[in-house]
């Protein structure tokens, strides 16, 4: 048959590579290991475009460092907890667990119809008893260890959800999923203490050579350290505390206000019985609609008021009116910040507007500033004034006079700030593993024992939206007994978020279906670190951040040996169409599944790694497609076409017996598998791969038709293996066809990965060009090995010599080997 018959053959090589086992791995010491990893996806029940990329992307490193000789261990699970499944129920009635289950099974064919190499034993679903049982495992280990705490705390409340959502889950004030404005409500609720990571999390990133600058830079901003001083302000009549938060204490000098966050405690305690007390409050809870990252935004539209209360600057005695604001947050430093309107955007903007006084402490070097005539702040380097013993200085070098004169003092200490917040993992949901707690009068929080894991997610609820746990209308779950005293006791009715899932399941694939532990030490001491991690940018900040914790956490506890879980990681590009992100409310996407039912999934897979770098946004393109598709038929024809040639070549080439052409054809193709092999190890540049295999294939049917049946066949059988395996990791269903027909024993993805020789590589002759003081003559072929003597004795010994000179004589004779020869004359 001329045509590739991907539509029985694809199916035919999943089924023998499933029944061989051929991608079960377990630790073997006698090859190095490799784990590459993709983020694993939720189960929404249909793989999109960008599952394809990503996953066609990581079964090609998987495959070629399986043909490299690594031990590979390529997992695929389910991320399968969450609100999407909960949504479904309350819409059509579908319980949480069946649509999940049913999704799962949806989307393990779909992959499975790609051909991608995973070892399927080892598959994990996090919504399961066996998985989540460890999740709860987790809690408890940082429980018990002082790193999951409770607390009463303003939280991101998403209306339509009905659920709290954690700072990362809001974008623009709005909910990451649903697009709903956020609110604020007070609420008990859990955290985990990221915070005392901070520093680490941030040194560490220094010891990811391998991510992208671009994600740790936004894991360095989200981190947001920042060194300052907490300068001892006082409340001028009571003078209660009233500390700020400054990064600029060479600006103490030109304080002109101080302003607080709303929820600030002092504010009530300011206002409480006099005439501000009823506006404060409104203006407090029009400002508790916003959320911190609108706060902070450069774009709010500043507002505050006065309180009717003063404080005073601990440097000069100075007496400022107290503010509250909406610019101001109370999660953020003390909640209280000295506003220096002279040198600072924001509190330029605010002081304008409000007509508070502005006062200059700092001017460019050579010229004078007066707070009266400025027209936005001056925030640059320059010259202290107004500010005492410290006038004349640098502003520079009065940073650390003034933090040490304030320290002297005792009216501020140094100390370092981080954006970063602690994790809020409670969710007022049913969908998501149960916190392992239960609440006794008499014992108060009581950690559910190890022994007593899992926490069972109860079938008998009511789904509502209505902000409560479903969990509360379960009739068996709520009331239990105190695992202390025996008495009576109440469940946590809240579960975890997602997150919490996803940030330990690497470790769990390297020992998935382990009963006693959530991993033994040994497996995850040979598998870990993962070697490459494949995902979307998208996880940039939350889910790196929160995998990187954990796993910190797990080294401080003695679990694990890893620091980091990611030795490398790869940010695949998005999957576009007509210029825009494919969607389904832009009626663009292009299914998987009609790809793969019209082309197969080689073709597919091919034209999403030849389309664009991996890193890069890639443009869907039917023709492209069709291209593709062209192209794998193509090496069809060349292989069944000249099948009886290749089947009988021998195994041994005859080197003495080589013609020029069958050189011509050995140089492309050794010169191919460098190419393909560097593009893929070092760059992941499948693109530039794939074109060179398709230049190769080209000079493999120039070879057929200049030589025929006359072609040597030990070479041809030489180029056309080479060929399969270098298509192996690309296009596996027609490598492995193929292969077999050449009749080669086992199977293609577990033969070695093809080397080129140095020998093969080498150019028979070049092409010299013959200058006559500087004009070119003439050309001739020499031999690219020739140093310059050696061309000079050529070139004299040469027929055409007297040609090239006449009568006159030789001065010099000039060389540049491979290139060019000059003949002096004279
Ligand atoms: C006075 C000052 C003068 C400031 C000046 C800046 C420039 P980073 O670098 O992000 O840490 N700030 C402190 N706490 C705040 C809060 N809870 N909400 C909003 N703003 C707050 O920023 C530190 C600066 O942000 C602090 O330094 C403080 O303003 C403000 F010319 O103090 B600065
Ligand atoms: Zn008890």
């Amino acid at each position: 048959d001329m045509k590739y018959d991907f539509k029985s053959l694809e199916p035919k090589w999943q089924q023998y590579w499933d029944e061989n086992g051929l991608y079960h791995v377990s630790e073997n010491s006698e090859r190095p290991k490799y784990y590459c990893l993709e983020m694993f996806p939720y189960p929404s029940g249909n793989l999109h475009m960008g599952h394809v990329r990503n996953y066609s992307i990581g079964d090609v490193i998987a495959r070629f460092k399986t043909m490299e000789g690594y031990n590979v261990l390529h997992p695929m699970g389910w991320d399968s907890f969450g609100l999407p499944a909960e949504n479904a129920a309350i819409q059509r009635g579908i319980h949480p667990a069946k649509w999940t289950a049913d999704n799962i099974d949806k989307m393990r064919e779909q992959l499975k119809s790609m051909g991608i190499s995973y070892d399927w034993d080892r598959e994990v679903a996090t919504c399961l008893p066996d998985y989540y049982k460890w999740t709860q495992w987790l809690f408890l280990q940082l429980y018990n260890n002082g790193l999951a705490y409770k607390k009463k705390a303003f939280v991101n409340w998403c209306p339509s959800c009905a659920t709290v959502l954690a700072n990362e889950q809001v974008v623009e004030g709005a909910c990451e999923r649903c697009g709903a404005s956020v609110d604020k409500k007070d609420l008990e609720q859990w955290f985990f203490k990221i915070t005392d990571y901070a520093q680490r999390l941030l040194d560490d990133l220094e010891k990811l050579p391998g991510w992208p600058e671009k994600v740790k830079t936004m894991q360095r901003n989200w981190i947001g350290r920042s060194e300052g001083v907490e300068v001892e302000f006082k409340a001028a009549k009571s003078g209660a505390h009233l500390p700020v938060f400054t990064t600029r204490q060479d600006t103490i000098f030109g304080v002109t206000y101080m302003v607080l966050a709303p929820e600030h405690p002092m504010v009530a305690e300011l206002i409480t019985g006099t005439e501000y007390e009823q506006d404060v409050k409104a203006f407090i809870k029009r400002v508790q609609q916003l959320s911190n990252v609108d706060r902070t935004s450069n774009e709010l539209e500043k507002e505050g008021m006065f309180i009717g209360a003063y404080a005073v600057n601990p440097v000069n005695g100075t007496e400022v009116p107290i503010w509250i604001t909406n610019y101001v947050i109370m999660d953020y430093g003390t909640g209280a910040v000295m506003g220096v309107p002279a040198h600072d955007e924001r509190d330029f903007e605010f002081a304008q507007k409000y007509c508070l006084p502005i006062k200059a402490v700092i001017c460019p070097p050579g010229e004078d500033l007066s707070g009266e005539t400025m027209t936005e702040a001056y925030i640059d380097p320059g010259v202290m004034i107004n500010s005492l013993s410290f006038d004349g200085m640098e502003n520079t070098k009065a940073m650390a006079a003034i933090a040490d004169m304030m320290e002297e003092k005792g009216i501020g200490k140094r100390v370092i700030n981080y954006r970063l917040r602690d994790w809020l993992i409670s969710r007022q949901r049913y969908w998501g593993a149960p916190i392992p707690i239960v609440y006794c009068e008499k014992c108060g929080v009581v950690p559910v024992p190890e022994d007593q894991l899992p926490v069972i997610l109860p079938t008998d609820v009511e789904f509502k939206p209505n902000g409560e746990s479903p969990l509360k209308t379960s009739p068996t779950f709520r009331r239990t007994t105190c695992p202390k005293c025996g008495g009576e006791g109440e469940r946590e009715l809240d579960t975890m978020d997602t997150f919490v899932c996803s940030s330990f399941y690497y470790l769990r694939y390297c020992d998935p279906k382990n009963e006693e532990q959530a991993f033994a030490k040994d497996k995850t001491d040979y598998w870990m670190n993962v070697d490459q991690y494949i995902g979307g940018v998208e996880h940039a900040i939350l889910h790196l951040m929160y995998a990187r914790f954990f796993t910190k956490v797990l080294h401080d506890l003695n679990l694990v040996t890893a620091e980091e879980p990611f030795e490398n990681l790869l940010t695949q590009g998005m999957v576009l169409k007509d210029g825009g992100k494919m969607s389904k409310s832009k009626g663009n996407v292009v299914s998987p599944e009609d790809i793969i039912t019209k082309y197969g999934a080689d073709t597919a897979r091919m034209f999403i790694l030849f389309a664009a770098p991996p890193d890069r946004d890639l443009e869907w393109n039917d023709s492209a497609v069709e291209g593709c598709y062209r192209f794998l038929n193509r090496v069809w024809r060349l292989m069944t076409t000249h099948m009886e040639q290749l089947q009988k070549g021998a195994d041994q080439i005859d080197l003495a017996m080589l013609t020029p052409e069958d050189r011509d054809l050995r140089r492309a193709v050794h010169q191919t598998v460098k190419k393909v092999t560097e593009d893929i190890s070092q760059r992941f540049n499948f693109n530039t791969a794939i074109s060179a295999i398709m230049e190769m294939v080209n000079a493999m049917y120039t070879y057929q038709e200049k030589v025929g049946s006359g072609g040597n066949p030990a070479v041809f059988r030489e180029v056309g293996e080479k060929l399969l395996l270098l298509l192996a990791p690309l296009a596996p269903h027609i490598a492995e066809e193929l292969w077999h027909l050449l009749g080669k024993e086992g199977s293609v993805h577990q033969a070695d990965w093809p080397q080129f020789e140095a020998e093969a590589l080498k150019q028979d002759v070049v092409d010299i060009a013959v200058q006559v003081n500087g004009k070119i003559r003439d050309h001739i072929d020499l031999s690219p090995e020739l140093d310059g003597e050696g061309m000079k004795s050529l070139i004299l010994a040469h027929p055409k010599l007297s040609q090239w000179i006449g009568e006159k004589n030789i001065a010099k004779i000039i060389t540049v080997p491979k290139k060019l020869v000059n003949i002096v004359i004279k």
